[in-house]
């Protein structure tokens, strides 16, 4: 063999090695249709996605981003910085999968210059291990910007999001879901071990700058259901409405809920385990009935500007406070402090009509 001919070989294997590292780290993501559903499926490194929906032609674009902290993620292997690479899907009519995998993963719904996203079907999200973040749904601009940029998202079936082990977040705003919507915190089975303190938001207002606060709802059509898992959780919905009722679950760990301006037809349902040291806001919640348990540890409940047709509260053991004002309980209801007793305070307005009081003291 040549001199120059082992050279060259030896160049070519170096800049082959160049590539693979590169790759490793950057984090790839395949993305393709499949049987009419847009498949998106990360690896293991931290990946960094944005979803988009082109309204003109009803394509789907899917575009590596960065994820904090980390490098550039291809997809399909390729640099969708680069115009000529943009991976764009037509065909979908059967829904969007995403499969983040391990690593602290970043996916957004809808670019920050488009303003709707359809799926027809159901979009389901699993970010797999790792500090995950996920954002469906805009509104809002940049900071100091004028105009309310917003992207409205419109599911036509249900929305099912795991966020897996680890300390994830969740924001959902501008939303309509046309069936169903279930978040999982946390793995759905196996050990606590790996849960992780997870934020569940709804950040449903925007006040551009000199103007006034505008609302972006979130709607489910159907039933809404979000289990928290272990590890000290934040709910924080705001301009909420579940049309066929909602479940909060809850496990050990201090939860931190608020649920402001909230329309839940049927049954509001919380069930609360473990934690030291609850705080559970209630406010303009108009439903059914409310029924809510929230286990051992001194909890500090608030429920205010509220309308129930029957309203069931128990705390459990520990020296619970619980708030009511301004609330009306048109048919029956419970307040049961437990063994330890609550101190119940009642401001004013209230109309708790059938609402007996056992083992509270004031
Ligand atoms: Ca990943
Ligand atoms: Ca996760
Ligand atoms: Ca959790």
């Amino acid at each position: 063999m040549s001199k120059e001919r082992s050279r060259s070989i030896q160049s070519k294997r170096l800049v082959v090695e160049r590539l693979e590292d590169r790759s490793l780290m950057a984090g790839n993501v395949t993305a393709a249709v499949s049987g009419g559903v847009l498949v998106i499926t990360g690896d293991t490194a931290d990946n960094g996605i944005t979803v988009d929906y082109i309204a003109s032609n009803n394509t789907y674009q899917v575009t590596g981003t960065t994820p904090t902290g980390g490098t550039a993620t291809t997809i399909n292997s390729l640099d969708t910085s680069v115009p000529a690479n943009a991976q764009i899907f037509s065909g979908v009519t059967k829904g969007v999968t995403v499969n983040a995998g391990a690593g602290n993963d970043n996916l957004v719904f809808g670019a920050a210059t488009s303003t709707t996203f359809k799926v027809v079907g159901n979009l389901e999200i699993d970010m797999g291990l790792g500090n995950d973040t996920v954002a469906i749904g805009r509104n809002g601009n940049a900071a100091g910007g004028a105009t309310p940029v917003e992207n409205e998202m419109n599911i036509s079936k249900a929305l099912v999001v795991k966020l897996g082990g680890g300390g994830d977040t969740l924001d959902i705003t501008n939303t309509t879901v046309g069936g169903n919507m279930v978040i999982h915190a946390d793995p759905a089975s196996g050990p606590t071990t790996t849960h992780g303190a997870d934020t569940v938001r709804f950040p449903t207002t925007f006040t551009p700058t000199g103007g006034t606060l505008q609302t972006f709802p979130v709607t489910v059509a159907g039933k809404t259901t979000v289990i928290l898992g272990a590890g000290a959780d934040t709910f924080n919905a705001l301009n909420l409405t579940s049309r066929k009722g909602m479940l909060i679950q809850d496990q050990a760990g201090n939860l931190n809920f608020d649920l402001v301006n909230g329309t839940v037809g049927g049954e509001f349902k919380m069930v609360k385990n473990g934690g030291t040291a609850n705080d559970i806001d209630i406010r303009n919640l108009n439903t059914g009935t409310m029924r809510m348990s929230t286990g051992n540890g001194v909890d500090t409940i608030a429920i205010r500007d509220s309308i129930f047709a029957r309203m069931y509260i128990e705390t459990a053991a520990g020296r619970d406070q619980i708030t009511i004002g301004n609330t009306r309980v048109t048919k029956l209801g419970l307040i049961d402090g437990a063994r330890d007793k609550a101190r119940l305070t009642q401001e004013a307005g209230n109309v708790l009509r059938g609402v007996v009081k056992v083992r509270t003291f004031t």
